[in-house]
């Protein structure tokens, strides 16, 4: 190619027009928060129905080796919007609430702001639980989101208002919190409802993404939509048109209610003709939180639940759909949230942030050409510190625990390894298992008889391998630290008395 027909070239390939015919695909991700591995009919549960999630996994491709980077909410949804380590980026311990000063610093890159750089058109709808802030500093629009509508934090982090179809029953079966402003609804930057009806709130959020699906679309612009649903975050909650309606009882009501959501934006997808040119990527934060019992959600057969980091605190489902271009199938393949901005980018065809990453790229695993790059997962408590580092190190199909400890949000089942009581245990050597024979973390491979060589190999290379993650881990400067302002809560009504309940005002019912 002589130079001038190159620069030819490299002009055509930056032009609109051919940006155009050659469009990079839509992206759209699927968050549920606190559904467990176990949950979904696709992963086994015998009483929920899921028909829409079912279908997804039947036509794309299932993983059954799919990692959150966190226990709990807050730091998960850092790491998968910025593929990086919630250490790094400063979302720990712990989860971000209503008054909190810190938020997902500003300097870091997440997903919306790489995919801007390639002309794309975003949104966020749902739960966000990366902070507010002064002046709602850290609200999805100051990262990279085009559009919002949701609740900035998680719905117990409020005193449990409006929460049915059928007043006045409104109770939490538990505690909400309490002293706190009531949970607002959001679009953008201001506050549309306060306290928001949970009945509408599927509603609303489902009409957000068709019309937002629908008009980027019509101007055949790129679009990310983040649809981070609430369900089946405890307390639940469904529309009149749900509830009561799977055999799951109220937790069975929220799940089908999520998962009517899912059908809805597929089919929005397909009516606008972008089906065939759009990823649809669905997981789950945080395991399920057994400590509501029969109205928390279930790890299956993976142990204990959110707050821990055995299986069931990070295990998740996870689906990967897109019509004539991913295979159906279901991988066995290691793979984690860590893995999602790597992955768009590629597939986007955009470079990746000048940062450290702690994600790669899955298109070998995607599109059938290849093995999943990552041969490790590690698994941080939800106060990780720099003097334990990581609990846990997954190797290959092997899994050595360094720390173990008990969580509040695992409490109620049999097993009192998961309950809050259970203290921090330190192990030396680590308690080892044998994911593939023995995923329920049954049976310590380093317990009674003799070890032969091939363990001691196992011992020595996750020892290393934790030895060298630490090493190389930066620590960010704690953002839920920085601590609460009551007077950072949203409100509604910001000049009102006496707070918080003066902050109710309903002025989009
Ligand atoms: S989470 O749930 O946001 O899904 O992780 O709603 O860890 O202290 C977790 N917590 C409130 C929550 C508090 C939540 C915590
Ligand atoms: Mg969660």
């Amino acid at each position: 190619m002589s130079p001038w027909s190159f620069l030819a070239f490299a002009v055509l390939l930056l032009s609109p027009a051919l940006a155009l015919s050659n469009q990079p695909p839509n992206i759209v991700l699927i968050f549920a928060d606190d559904l467990g591995f176990g949950d979904l009919a696709c992963y086994g549960h015998p009483g929920s129905s899921t028909p829409n999630l079912d279908k997804m996994a039947a036509a794309g491709l299932r993983f059954t080796d799919f990692y959150s980077s966190s226990p709990v909410c807050s730091p998960s949804r850092a790491a998968l919007l910025t593929g990086r380590f919630q250490t790094r980026s400063g979302v720990y311990p712990g989860v971000f609430y209503p008054g909190s000063r810190g938020g997902l610093p500003l300097a870091e890159v997440t997903l919306a702001e790489l995919l801007k750089g390639r002309g794309y058109a975003t949104a966020a709808v749902g739960k966000w639980h990366l902070g507010l802030g002064p002046n709602g500093t850290f609200l999805p629009t100051n990262q990279g989101f085009d559009h919002y509508l949701g609740v900035p934090y998680s719905h117990d982090q409020g005193p449990c208002q409006n929460l049915t179809c059928f007043p006045p029953d409104v109770r939490c079966f538990g505690s909400c919190d309490q002293g706190v402003v009531s949970v607002p609804l959001m679009w953008n930057q201001s506050i549309l409802e306060q306290p928001l009806s949970f009945p509408k709130l599927q509603a609303r959020y489902t009409a957000f993404a068709r019309d937002f699906i629908t008009s980027t679309a019509k101007h055949r612009l790129p679009f990310l939509l983040y649809y981070a649903s609430h369900h089946t975050h405890y307390p639940q909650f469904a529309s009149e048109e749900y509830t009561g309606r799977s055999p799951r009882g109220p937790f069975g009501d929220a799940l089908l209610e999520f998962d009517g959501s899912v059908g809805n934006i597929l089919q929005t997808l397909q009516e606008a003709g972008v089906d065939k040119n759009t990823l649809v990527f669905f997981t789950a934060d945080n395991g399920p939180e057994t400590m509501r019992m029969s109205r928390g959600g279930s790890s299956g057969l993976l142990k204990c639940g959110k707050g821990t980091t055995y299986e069931g605190g990070m295990r998740e489902p996870a689906i990967a759909y897109w019509p004539g271009r991913i295979a159906p199938g279901v991988t066995h393949e290691l793979a984690s949230i860590l893995d999602i901005l790597p992955t768009v980018a590629s597939i986007a065809g955009v470079a990746l942030p000048n940062v450290t990453l702690d994600g790669y790229d899955l298109s070998p695993v995607l599109f059938g050409s290849g093995k999943s790059p990552r041969q490790l997962m590690f698994y941080y408590p939800p106060s990780p510190n720099q003097l334990l580092g990581v609990f846990a190190v997954r190797y290959g199909k092997y899994k050595a625990h360094f720390f173990t400890q008990g969580a509040f949000h695992s409490d109620t089942t049999p097993d009192a390894d998961c309950h809050g009581l259970t203290p921090l245990k330190a192990h030396d050597p680590p308690l080892l298992f044998d994911l593939e024979a023995d995923p329920a973390e049954n049976y310590n491979l380093l317990q009674g008889d003799a070890m032969g060589p091939d363990l001691l190999t196992i011992l020595k290379e996750t020892r290393l391998q934790k030895a060298l993650f630490d090493l190389r881990m930066e620590f960010g400067q704690s953002q839920t630290a920085r601590g609460q302002d009551p007077s950072l809560e949203p409100c509604c009504n910001p000049q009102c008395g006496p707070k918080p309940s003066c902050c109710s005002c309903n002025k989009a019912s």
